[in-house]
């Protein structure tokens, strides 16, 4: 079906030819826009046959117009009219909350051209003194700005985890009774959430319901009832919620975690007991005989309780009834945040502040791990500053009283080579290689490339070690069996970086890389103090990953660490 496309276009030159000034031709092209949009067949059916202009507001005109775009899924004309404005139309569109007029408006009063500008002009307050707009919209607009970058769609889990926390948070201010909690992928805590689902038991439902779907951040309620709604958020995320009886918490918890086929899994097992399990409860019968809990359900069941990360059906079943599961690393037992960059690099924030940042989140220490070398996009740190950067490091740690690693970020060369001297790393307390270019190479290209790199000796761990963006750019093809073996041989760490939109390794890889017996760590790649607070989503990969504190470096007292580093 193209009819989403051929609307799409429509409503994009209505939208375009009212900026220029037309006054009749906006409406007809966005009537035939609704037409299509709505139409219950298929566009191109339609087309076909030749009925195109027996479809209401549909003439000669715009009939050729949606011929063009069937045949070819563009529309010249189209691609004309946006070349005729100053700013990038279809990208501020992506932005919610932004239409045609305000599209215009900030481009007359700000010369706002695409998203960066709007984003710069946001993040300088120069929205919020316009003529409609305010403080809250200019926040909205931030929000948006952030969806928008990465694609329609899914939303990454760091970016869905903090809507969900405030959106429970201010649920349990309402009503002090409630019992709340976030279920589904992001429980699970995948990387990316489709939606958010939110579980609730509650003395007064409906109230809940009316103050749910009546929160500040709702753009629009896709559906309302007494015990169940779904609104979409003005940063483009959209929300269930339910509320079920105490009684029925637990297996309702239980049911909306998910993975789906973990729970095929474990209601067939429920069946094999004589049992029936369901949102509702655990029933033998008509009795239910446990669904306060969740750990009540799978005790009947005759398994230990089992960690939502891990509720994919890949193995946790089988362990579960044998009491033979992993004891996944704990959030917030990682000591010491082991890569950040400072303004050395390509990082907004001083050495001093950074150690500051992580001190205050109960590190006891620190590696800071600038770019070294050629690579010009991250502002690198040439071998003449590397001194000065040595003694900076020396001195917030004096200042601070957390260890502080004196570390590099080096570039692994297309050769294999790394663009900084052995003479020099051998100064550095810990290395860090990474890819950062020629991520076209092949496979096997890539994997002598990464080799090489782990059989320097001054190399330590090898940074996000698939080069993966999530929703932006796939990782470079590399034999990643062959790196667990070299990381094994070489001693080199494998890194789980937390970065919301890297996490690199991720779990599927995590799991593969710890069964192989390499080691791996966790930290932030944090260009700021702010994204220092990441790391638990590395944690979260790793649980995922069935990672127990154990494969994970950085879980080491300093006093262990430092006799493994080096
Ligand atoms: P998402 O939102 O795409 O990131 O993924 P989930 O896992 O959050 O999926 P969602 O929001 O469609 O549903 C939430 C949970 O509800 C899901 O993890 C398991 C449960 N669920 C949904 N549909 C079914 C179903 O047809 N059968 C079973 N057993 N469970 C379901
Ligand atoms: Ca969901
Ligand atoms: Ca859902
Ligand atoms: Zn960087």
């Amino acid at each position: 079906m193209r009819n989403q496309l051929v609307a799409e276009i429509l409503y994009n030159v209505a939208d375009i030819l009212e900026i220029k000034g037309e006054d009749f031709k906006p409406r007809a092209y966005r009537k035939a826009a609704n037409t299509v949009e709505t139409l219950s067949e298929d566009i191109e059916q339609v087309y076909k046959q030749g009925r195109l202009m027996e479809l209401p507001g549909v003439g000669e005109h715009i009939a050729e117009k949606i011929a063009e775009i069937i045949e070819t899924g563009k529309l010249k004309s189209y691609e004309k009219l946006k070349k005729s404005v100053p700013f990038d139309y279809e990208e501020l569109m992506n932005v919610q909350g932004m239409g045609p007029k305000r599209i215009k408006y900030l481009y007359d009063k700000l010369k706002i051209k695409n998203i960066k500008d709007l984003e710069k002009a946001s993040k300088q307050g120069k929205i919020r003194n316009l003529e409609g707009f305010g403080e809250k919209s200019e926040q909205n607009i931030l929000e948006s700005i952030e969806f928008a970058k990465i694609g329609r769609g899914r939303m990454l889990l760091g970016f869905a985890l903090p809507t969900a926390e405030e959106i429970i948070k201010n649920i349990k201010m309402a009503d002090k009774s409630a019992k709340v909690d976030y279920a589904g992928s992001l429980r699970r805590k995948k990387e990316t959430i489709g939606d958010i689902d939110i579980l609730v038991s509650c003395r007064n439902p409906k109230k809940l319901m009316e103050y749910f779907t009546s929160m500040k951040d709702v753009a629009k309620v896709l559906g309302k009832g007494d015990t169940k709604s779904t609104v979409l958020l003005k940063n483009g995320l959209q929300v269930d919620i339910r509320v079920v009886p105490d009684e029925s918490y637990g297996s309702a918890l239980q049911y909306f975690t998910g993975s789906k086929l973990h729970n095929i899994a474990v209601r067939s097992i429920a069946i094999k007991k004589g049992y029936k399990l369901s949102e509702y409860g655990l029933f033998s019968g008509k009795k239910r005989i446990a669904g306060k809990t969740e750990k009540e359900i799978y005790s009947k069941l005759g398994m230990s309780y089992i960690e939502p990360e891990i509720r994919e059906n890949e193995g946790e079943i089988e362990l579960a009834i044998k009491n033979k599961l992993p004891k996944l690393i704990p959030y917030n037992s990682i000591r010491g945040d082991l890569q950040m960059h400072t303004k050395f690099s390509d990082g907004s924030n001083t050495v001093e502040e950074m150690a500051l940042e992580a001190k205050k989140l109960g590190y006891e220490y620190i590696a800071i791990t600038d770019h070294t070398g050629n690579l010009k996009v991250a502002g690198a740190m040439s071998v003449k500053e590397i001194p000065k950067y040595m003694k900076e490091i020396e001195k917030a740690e004096k200042k601070t009283g957390l260890r502080i690693l004196k570390g590099c970020e080096v570039n692994i060369l297309t050769d294999g080579s790394l663009d900084m001297p052995d003479k020099v790393l051998k100064d550095f307390d810990i290395v860090l290689a990474g890819v950062h270019s020629g991520f076209k190479e092949d496979i096997k290209t890539m994997t002598n490339r990464i080799i090489n790199a782990m059989e320097n000796e001054h190399v330590d761990v090898i940074a996000h070690p698939t080069g993966r963006i999530l929703q932006k750019r796939e990782g470079y093809k590399v034999d990643l069996d062959k790196l667990f073996d070299f990381s094994k041989k070489t001693k080199t760490y494998l890194e789980i970086d937390a970065y919301p939109s890297r996490l690199d390794l991720d779990s599927v890889n995590t799991r593969r890389a710890i069964q192989s017996g390499c080691s791996l760590f966790i930290d932030t790649d944090a260009h700021s103090t702010e994204q220092l607070r990441y790391m638990n989503l590395g944690v979260a990969t790793a649980r995922r990953g069935w990672a127990e504190s154990k494969d994970i470096l950085n879980t080491l007292p300093w006093i262990r660490l430092k006799k493994r580093i080096k």
